[in-house]
């Protein structure tokens, strides 16, 4: 039999959305390569995708609409036929709009898949026209999108390929060996070529150990390190004057402001030496070709959007960004002519007294599910979020999920494990196990959510379905191809979306819209960034990359400026923050948990829960092969930290807080800095070895901009068991 080799693109959650080829030998996926012609993807693919066969073919997958037989939470299904699971949904979604209004559903989807189908169109039509609550997806960027948006203007950053030629690299809370793969090879090259690479982190990652310095920040005081450094910068001119002059604002009031931030006020609060603080401050000053690779590991806290932007000021006082492997790399997600209004319709939501369906925020689904009496699921401090209103006059009912009418009464989820991944899992879980709660899961397992859902949907993985890509860690467009038939009954998000408004009997035609003519209407092809192109050759090619100014071969995106701020400019004043009432100039904002006396004398240690390299958030964590290498979970504590509580290496802990407990081995290590409790995530609930989960312990807090979540924001205390 000969092999067929079918382009595809990674769905995963993941920056570096790499082209793949899928090797199909007699309708069966025998392989999945990295394509060698895809530049960023080289060629090279992580473990997790690289045995992507076994996740596809799985024992355990679900291949037909299951109902519930068991208890919420137990696991125990039965198979039924799509007919009856639709006919199921549509009469209880029915009742539910009949006896509570449409509010009283609540879609719950992330990033399962990122492909621009499966992830957001036909789901985001069905649900706008029913008039459901609508989710603000916040569980992961929104801070550090809402930082870099009120700096930059834009989401854009350093070219990925770039870094490979930069002479000094600060992974600034970024781990990428697990996390971005293709940035790591390009550190690599830069550092055999003789480049610095400075990790910023309170855990020595995987990355950091390889690093030439690993500074131990104390976690969530990285704008207090970055304001110093201006200071630096600022005190020892090493400025570039120019580049300030065209294109920044604000210069004279930052000035005045960082004159307050000595590296020895920093010191304090970051716990960095005051000379390590200067001689960062001062390498990073005197190397134009100077790339901070800034990651979310820092926005997860409370003062996290002002952090990012803080740190994202720092290229534009020295002209960084006028080197192609200079400036800052957050993310290149705003790169892309998103079609967004065709494919997701929000012109369908209906209106009551002029308002449109209330908001809900997804770090807060404990409380939108279980309704506190001060109220919850608010959508608090998201009130400015991106989610798009046809018409801008419209803003959502602004009363949160309470009791009697206003209750959540259904909940369907996809794309997502919200057990598992939102935070405050005691309440997610008491939610979940509702029995007044009519919960539909659609995925390719049984996961924790799963465990609780009336109905389950089988969903198909990319070798199954068509679809097409954008980056938020670099400027392709990768189109995936569907390689082999969909296991069992199982279909792709857009057709199960297809199938339910049809028994909801929606009719409007944008229902019947084929994914092959989504794909093709995701971008606007008339777009400048695609001028030159078009989707012929992203079909023969599998990858096109955006239009965008080049020094060197790399796209460099303000060589010249050209921020999308309402200035024009990089603004360190940020007149848009002033107007939401934050300060409208770079600061530091405690953590919130840390800023709590209280709280961090009870609970002293900070929890820190950053990915397993082998897991993507949580999936991949019930593929044994995958899962095997990382064992059972474990706390890492500072040896001092352990000798305090007689903690002894591999011996039982216990991790609590005010919101939650959980039992695990311990691991003693300098690898995580003193104070902090680190602990690596991704594995799935009950998981041997462990007795509770990592997010029972986290926050619903939200952060100060863009209403995200604060899983790194959160104090625990550690005993020995
Ligand atoms: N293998 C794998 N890859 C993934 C994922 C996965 O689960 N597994 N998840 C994907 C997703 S959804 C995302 S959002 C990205 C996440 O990507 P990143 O945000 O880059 O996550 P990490 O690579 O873990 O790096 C975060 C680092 O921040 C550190 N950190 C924690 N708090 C602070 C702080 O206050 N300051 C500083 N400076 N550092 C801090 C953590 O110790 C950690 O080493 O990765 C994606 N890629
Ligand atoms: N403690 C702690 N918690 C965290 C984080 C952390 O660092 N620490 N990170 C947070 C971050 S950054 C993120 S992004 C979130 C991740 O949150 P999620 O995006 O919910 O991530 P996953 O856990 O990967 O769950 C995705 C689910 O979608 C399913 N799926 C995949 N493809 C499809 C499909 O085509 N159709 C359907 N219907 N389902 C599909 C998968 O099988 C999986 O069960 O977790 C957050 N939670
Ligand atoms: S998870 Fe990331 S590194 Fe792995 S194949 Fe997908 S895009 Fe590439
Ligand atoms: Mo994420």
């Amino acid at each position: 039999m000969s092999t067929q080799v079918i382009k595809g693109a990674c769905p995963h959650d993941c920056p570096d959305t790499c082209a793949l080829e899928y090797h199909v030998v007699d309708g069966k996926l025998v392989e999945v390569k990295g394509s060698a012609a895809h530049s960023v993807t080289a060629g090279v693919l992580c473990t997790k995708v690289a045995k992507y066969p076994l996740r596809t073919y799985h024992p355990t997958r679900v291949k037909t609409p299951l109902k519930r037989i068991g208890k919420k939470g137990a696991g125990q299904f039965a198979p039924i036929s799509w007919d009856e699971a639709l006919s199921t949904i549509a009469s209880k979604f029915k009742s539910i709009i009949a006896s509570n209004g449409a509010e009283a559903i609540l879609p719950y989807s992330y990033a399962g898949t990122m492909g621009m189908l499966q992830y957001a169109s036909m789901d985001r039509r069905f649900f706008h026209a029913l008039g459901a609550s609508q989710l603000d997806r916040t569980i992961c960027s929104s801070a550090g999108a809402a930082g870099l948006q009120v700096t930059l203007g834009s989401r854009l950053g350093t070219d990925i390929e770039a870094f490979a030629h930069s002479e000094l690299i600060i992974l600034w809370g970024s781990n990428p060996i697990t996390s971005n793969l293709h940035l790591w090879s390009r550190c690599q090259e830069a550092k055999r070529r003789g480049a610095k690479l400075i990790a910023i982190d309170p855990y020595r990652s995987l990355s950091a150990e390889k690093c030439h310095q690993w500074l131990p920040i104390k976690p969530g005081t990285d704008a207090a390190l970055a304001l110093a450094m201006m200071h630096v910068l600022i005190r020892d001119d090493l400025l570039d004057h120019d580049y300030i002059y065209q294109h920044t604002l604000g210069f004279d009031a930052l000035k005045a402001r960082v004159a307050e931030w000595s590296p020895a006020r920093a010191s304090d609060i970051c716990g960095i030496a005051v000379d390590d603080i200067e001689a960062l401050a001062t390498a990073y000053g005197s190397t134009k070709k100077a790339a901070i690779r800034l990651n979310y590991g820092m926005q997860r806290h409370g003062g996290g959007g002002m952090a990012v932007r803080t740190v994202t000021c720092l290229p534009a006082l020295t002209g960084a960004w006028r080197e192609a492997s200079g400036g800052v790399l957050l993310s290149t997600s705003g790169a892309y002519p998103m079609q967004s209004a065709y494919m997701e319709r929000p012109d369908l939501m209906p209106t009551v007294d002029g308002k449109l369906p209330r908001v809900v925020n997804m770090c807060e689904l404990g409380d939108a599910l279980v309704p506190s009496p001060w109220g919850g699921g608010l959508g608090r401090g998201s009130a400015q979020t991106s989610l798009a209103a046809a018409d801008n006059s419209l803003s959502p009912n602004p009363s949160p999920p309470g009791g009697g009418e206003q209750t959540i009464k259904a909940l369907f989820v996809y794309n997502s494990n919200p057990a598992a991944v939102a935070p405050d899992g005691n309440k997610v879980l008491a939610g979940l196990a509702r029995e007044d709660l009519f919960t539909v899961v659609s995925d390719i397992f049984i996961t924790d959510t799963a465990r609780y859902a009336d109905i389950v949907l089988p969903a198909t993985t990319s070798p199954e379905h068509d679809d097409i890509n954008r980056s938020y860690g670099h400027y392709d467009i990768v189109l995936n191809r569907r390689a082999i038939d969909p296991a069992g009954e199982s279909v792709p998000n857009t057709e199960m979306f297809r199938r339910l408004a049809k028994a909801m009997a929606l009719t409007d035609p944008c229902f019947e819209e084929t994914d092959e003519s989504m794909i093709r209407a995701s971008f606007d092809w008339n777009h400048q960034t695609l001028a030159g192109q078009s989707f012929d050759t992203l079909e023969r090619d599998g990858f096109l990359r955006l239009n965008y100014p080049k020094k060197d071969g790399f796209i460099t995106p303000f060589m010249h400026g050209g921020f999308g701020t309402p200035s024009g400019k990089c603004e360190f004043y940020s007149e848009t923050l002033a107007q939401r009432g934050l300060d409208p100039l770079p600061t530091y904002t405690p953590p919130r948990e840390y800023d709590d006396a209280a709280l961090s004398a009870e609970f002293p240690l900070a929890l820190n829960t950053p990915p397993a390299r082998n897991f993507m958030n949580s999936t991949f964590a019930n593929i044994e092969e995958l899962a095997k290498p990382h064992g059972a979970p474990t706390v890492q504590l500072h040896p001092n930290d352990a000798a305090k509580r007689s903690v002894i290496a591999g011996a039982t802990v216990k991790v609590f807080n005010h919101r939650g407990t959980m039992k695990l081995a311990a691991k003693v290590t300098e690898d995580t800095r003193e104070g902090v409790a680190t602990i690596l995530w991704g594995h799935w609930r009950n998981h041997p070895g462990a007795e509770g989960f990592v997010n029972d312990l986290t926050s619903q807090a939200l952060t100060d901009m863009g209403g995200g979540a604060t899983f790194y924001d959160c104090r625990v205390e550690v005993e020995a068991v």
